[in-house]
């Protein structure tokens, strides 16, 4: 074909391609079979094959690029992507409507939609084009993954018409491509992701956009950027905007003219939410007329024109058939409930923690006793209380063994903790979970290293401390369960690359006790080299900000450890790295915890677990605990009682969790 005809059949094949994408991925509608969209798109790939400087940026041959990224750049978001406020029920909500008409009056309405449990990411066009994507990160600065979004089917390249627009919405990941995706992930013997949004973030951070564009992700488009000279004068009118532009927006949303419709739409979803192809955590409510927005303005964190509800944790009854009891990566000994399979929240559940004996003994949970479990969100279950009135007098009081479960050593509670441990360093069970700490994503992140292999390695005795990993030999791994050929050299590869790592990555690995990500990060970067940290005083490391005192005791006192030294060593010798090797991009979109890089105070009396245990868990996952509140604070977690500190966050208009909330978002 000769260049004229090329250039006008390649701008006709293009313009098909994106509307039969469109039909396909954004209204479900397609108008062809695949097989006549494949046939198109081969035509166009062969013109641009033979013509490259025909290739545009919105051609559908340019959705998945080739090359892997070796990290993400910074996006700064000029208008900030906020976060929601949250209600619980029907007072919370009646209370936020009342704030609504105290401040714009009587004539109002809303605009209720559905809240789609993704990760929030934002979409810029320039005359039409899609220029660049990013992650919502902290609200103020994201990561830009224009390449991975690119992969999106129902991410247009290009809009209906050629304007300059800002979409934000959630990308997320439909709970059968969910499924299907864990399934392959177990059968490679990989940790499953905990829930789809877990998988969406998951998949939206790899850096090789092949394997973005293999999970079937999707997107619901739900705010404008910057409204201005858009000629729109609601969030509703923006929504039909952003739709004509050609953009997948929920069809679930609904105007609601005071606050009972609003509780009716509720009410509707919550029957429906089960059946929906997509995962929602509650329903987003917004005030529709923007000058109405602007008026009620916004806090640090989230509108004041707009809540989110959430639904309530699913409770369902079940038997508890025994309680058994786990030797954590610290020592920790926690109690965990057996149950009869019961399905919830869309989980078969087995199991559920019973967090502590002191629980157990509250709450009179005995063996063989209904209980009732309660499922919020993605963590692990938990046993809310027991039936007593269906007992039968077989049921079995429970108490925690004296003599460690593994090692037989004796047991014991130190002073100021609530939790039992075993403190022989030798013991199996601290062996083994230190070793899949320490291949774990936050940790060395060593792909293909689950639960599974570590435990039958350690079982077979060819590995002892995390050295051993680098000494493994593929002869070794062949005798593994599922261990083919193919699977133990992608394994030995990912085990070498792990040398590679940058220096927080093996501190948080080695488990020093109160080290979490986000500390050892501080530390790599503050130290650079292993080196340096072993010999870094008490009081250098004091004079670090958010390293407390216990967390510098723990420190030194490690280093001063031989075995821990002579492990070092190994790993030196073993060619492992011990430099921090620059800024490494760690905002909180890098981890999947909402408490990553977060400064997190706790107040008041929590009920589920003590102030020592809720600071070790948010310090695990990259946050620090500080004691005063202060505006440089993100997030107050505020138990019964809570007094002076409550006060001061709700004056600085610093985002505040009840204990409920609080336990809802601690990640598995
Ligand atoms: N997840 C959602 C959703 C939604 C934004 C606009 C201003 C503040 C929140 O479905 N339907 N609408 C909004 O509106 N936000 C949503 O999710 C937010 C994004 C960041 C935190 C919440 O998940």
């Amino acid at each position: 074909m000769e260049y004229e005809a090329a250039v006008n059949k390649a701008k006709e094949l293009r313009q098909l391609l994106n509307q039969y994408s469109y039909e396909y991925y954004v209204l479900d509608q397609p108008s062809v079979p695949d097989s006549e969209y494949d046939r198109l798109l081969r035509e166009l790939q062969e013109i641009e094959n033979t013509y490259s400087d025909l290739v545009t940026p919105d051609s559908p041959t340019q959705r998945v690029g080739g090359q892997v990224l070796s990290g993400f750049t910074k996006v700064v978001h000029d208008i900030p992507m906020l976060s929601l406020a949250n209600a619980f029920n029907e007072a919370d909500l009646r209370d936020f409507d009342r704030k609504v008409r105290e401040t714009v009056g009587e004539n109002y309405e809303y605009v209720c939609e559905l809240k789609i449990d993704g990760l929030a990411i934002s979409l810029h066009y320039e005359e039409g084009v899609f220029v660049q994507g990013s992650t919502r990160g902290d609200g103020t600065i994201g990561e830009d993954i224009t390449a991975n979004l690119r992969t999106v089917r129902s991410i247009p390249l290009r809009l209906h018409e050629p304007i300059t627009i800002e979409a934000r919405g959630e990308c997320y990941m439909p709970k059968k491509s969910f499924e299907a995706l864990n399934r392959i992930k177990e059968e490679n013997g990989e940790v499953p992701f905990a829930n789809p949004r877990n998988a969406a973030a998951g998949s939206l951070r790899q850096l090789d956009p092949k394997i973005a564009a293999s999970r079937n992700l999707d997107t619901f488009l739900y705010a404008i950027g910057d409204i201005t000279g858009l000629g729109v004068e609601t969030h509703s009118d923006g929504l039909d905007l952003l739709e004509r532009l050609g953009l997948k927006v929920n069809k679930a949303r609904r105007k609601c003219y005071n606050i009972e419709e609003v509780l009716q739409y509720i009410a509707e979803w919550t029957e429906k939410r089960p059946s929906l192809p997509y995962e929602i955590d509650g329903i987003v409510i917004k005030v529709n007329n923007y000058q109405q927005q602007a008026l009620l303005g916004n806090t640090v964190k989230s509108p004041r024109w707009a809540i989110a509800y959430k639904f309530p944790a699913e409770e369902v009854i079940t038997r508890l058939t025994n309680i058994e009891v786990k030797v954590g990566r610290t020592g920790v000994i926690t109690p965990t409930a057996i149950l009869e399979p019961v399905r919830v929240a869309g989980t078969t559940v087995k199991r559920a923690t019973l967090h502590n004996e002191d629980l157990i003994r509250e709450k009179d949970i005995r063996i063989g006793d209904y209980v009732v479990i309660k499922k919020a969100g993605d963590i692990i279950p938990e046993v809310v209380r027991a039936i007593t009135d269906r007992r039968t007098g077989e049921e079995r009081k429970f108490s925690m063994p004296s003599q460690c479960p593994e090692c037989g050593s004796e047991l014991v509670r130190l002073e100021g903790e609530v939790a039992l441990r075993c403190i022989n360093p030798n013991c199996p069970a601290q062996i083994r979970e230190g070793l899949i700490h320490f291949v774990s994503r936050n940790a060395m992140n060593i792909e293909g290293l689950g639960e599974k292999v570590i435990s039958q390695l350690f079982n077979h005795e060819l590995i002892h401390d995390v050295a051993d990993l680098y000494r493994l030999t593929k002869a070794q791994l062949l005798e593994m369960e599922r261990m083919g050929e193919k699977s133990a050299s992608k394994l030995l590869d990912a085990i070498e690359a792990s040398k590679n790592n940058s220096l927080e990555k093996l501190l948080f690995g080695l488990g020093i006790r109160h080290v979490g990500a986000k500390a050892a990060k501080i530390l790599a970067r503050q130290f650079l080299t292993m080196d340096r940290l072993s010999k870094a005083t008490r009081e250098e490391l004091m004079a670090i900000p958010d390293i407390g005192g216990k967390m510098a005791d723990s420190i030194a006192a490690y280093f001063e450890n031989e075995e821990a030294e002579a492990l070092i060593r190994k790993l030196r010798d073993l060619g492992v790295n011990m430099a921090y090797n620059g800024p490494m991009p760690q905002d909180p979109g890098e981890t999947d915890s909402p408490f990553a890089g977060k400064t997190v105070v706790l107040t008041g009396k929590l009920t589920q677990l003590t102030r020592n245990e809720a600071k070790e868990k948010l310090e695990a996952l990259g946050a620090s605990v500080t004691g005063s509140v202060s505006k440089k604070t993100d997030l107050v977690i505020a138990g019964e009682d809570a007094g002076s500190k409550l006060e001061k966050a709700e004056k600085l208009g610093i985002e505040v969790w009840d204990e409920a909330s609080f336990m809802h978002h601690l990640q598995a």
